[in-house]
């Protein structure tokens, strides 16, 4: 595609500013190279921006990319036998304690070639691409050993090699306790502080987390994590207050993490840390869904304390495997009773602050020419209907992706 591009006669939402949707009705943007240039309405276009092509968007609504910022992407095998046995009536909890879980899926991970981790995580990237992700992070966490854990981020960075979609990636080696070191959750650690100066030498780490949970890592485990990440300049993030309150919130905004996540069980006081230190609250409504979960992570606590709210996949194969960013908009409407401006705000502007991107996530002059045109006359159209997917065009970086 030519350089500059002028998008004409397109509903924008551009998410600047306070005003509802930041809407621009009949709105034009011109884009140079991989960057906005000029967003407006279309009666205001100045007679200088001159284009190389001209798409004439026919009334489409074009919101930002979405940032689905919380995602464990790279994984061997299924998940699915596990689910029937929650059926029966195994908790997952007591799944992950009789050595299920995340540990069945280490088995599968380290089983598998890394031609076919790549394949498998190519296809999962392209189904959320085709939904309007223009940006991910994936996490590593099924490999747990150094080999395999680097394995699992090389992957990761090879989907954004390949395919024009933005990766970040975060090493959360911290997930579980492999079974070589049964037992042995602090030796584990040792190991994976040991480990992580290498992976972040090799370029494969742009922020640590961990799971700091009963059937994980406990807040004094979490810490000497983060200390290292903080050793290194790394941010962090955390899984959080997702099955009970550990007070891991705190413990992450005490060292200004990017974003905690989950947060069904978080506190006032970790609501005030969080607000302090300018952490994103990441909301995971697909994992609350399919893990049955009853506790509703306080949302009204976190708008009355500015704490900013961001909505992503948590795609992984045991507690969320879905791969559709908008079923997770309207989750966050039905089941969090987000607003619709909240969840599509959620899923771009706060997610892109959750990786700590300053250069995404609205539609304004400066920011990346991440954006979908979506055959939509409303933006409330996007969190509305679920399990349909409505037409959408995705330009990454300017460059319309045709798959
Ligand atoms: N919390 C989750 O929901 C995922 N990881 C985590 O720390 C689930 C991971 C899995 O069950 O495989
Ligand atoms: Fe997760």
């Amino acid at each position: 595609m030519p350089r500059r591009t002028l998008f004409r006669h397109a509903n924008l939402a551009t998410l600047r500013g306070n005003s509802p949707w930041g809407w621009v009705a009949d709105g034009a943007m011109l884009t140079d190279g991989d960057t906005i240039a000029w967003v407006g309405a279309d009666a205001s276009l100045p007679a200088g921006a001159v284009a190389d092509a001209e798409v004439d968007l026919q009334g489409a609504l074009i919101t930002p990319g979405l940032v689905d910022c919380h995602t464990h992407l790279v994984y061997g095998g299924s998940r699915a036998r596990e689910f029937e046995l929650r059926l029966q009536g195994a908790s997952y909890e007591q799944i992950a304690q009789a050595g299920g879980g995340i540990r069945s899926t280490v088995a599968a991970t380290r089983a598998a070639s890394d031609d076919a981790l790549f394949a498998a995580a190519r296809a999962r990237a392209l189904a959320l691409l085709a939904e309007g992700v223009t940006t991910i992070e994936v996490k590593s966490g099924y490999g747990l050993s150094a080999e395999h854990e680097a394995r699992c981020l090389r992957v990761a960075r090879r989907i954004g090699r390949e395919l024009p979609i933005s990766v970040r990636t975060t090493c959360l080696s911290a997930h579980a306790v492999p079974p070589e070191f049964d037992g042995r959750a602090d030796d584990y650690l040792a190991a994976v502080i040991g480990w992580l100066p290498a992976l972040q030498a090799e370029g494969l780490v742009d922020a640590v987390d961990a799971f700091c949970e009963r059937i994980a890592f406990s807040p004094a485990q979490t810490r000497r994590v983060f200390d290292a990440a903080r050793r290194l300049g790394l941010p962090v993030k955390l899984h959080a207050e997702q099955l009970s309150d550990q007070g891991g919130a705190a413990l992450a905004a005490e060292f200004d993490a990017l974003s905690c996540d989950h947060l069904e069980y978080l506190s006032d006081e970790g609501i005030r840390a969080m607000a302090r230190a300018g952490t994103i609250a990441v909301l995971l409504p697909g994992a609350y869904y399919f893990l049955r979960e009853t506790k509703l992570p306080p949302v009204d606590a976190l708008r009355a304390a500015g704490v900013p709210i961001a909505i992503a996949t948590d795609h992984n194969p045991g507690s969320s495997p879905t791969l559709s960013p908008l079923l997770m908009l309207n989750m966050a409407c039905t089941l969090f009773r987000l607003t619709p401006e909240e969840a599509l705000r959620g899923f771009t502007q706060h997610a892109a602050r959750a990786l700590g991107l300053a250069d995404r996530g609205i539609l304004a002059v400066g920011q990346r020419a991440d954006l979908v045109a979506w055959g939509l006359d409303h933006p409330n159209q996007l969190a509305y209907p679920f399990g349909q997917r409505p037409d959408a065009r995705v330009f990454i970086a300017g460059q319309e992706f045709i798959a």
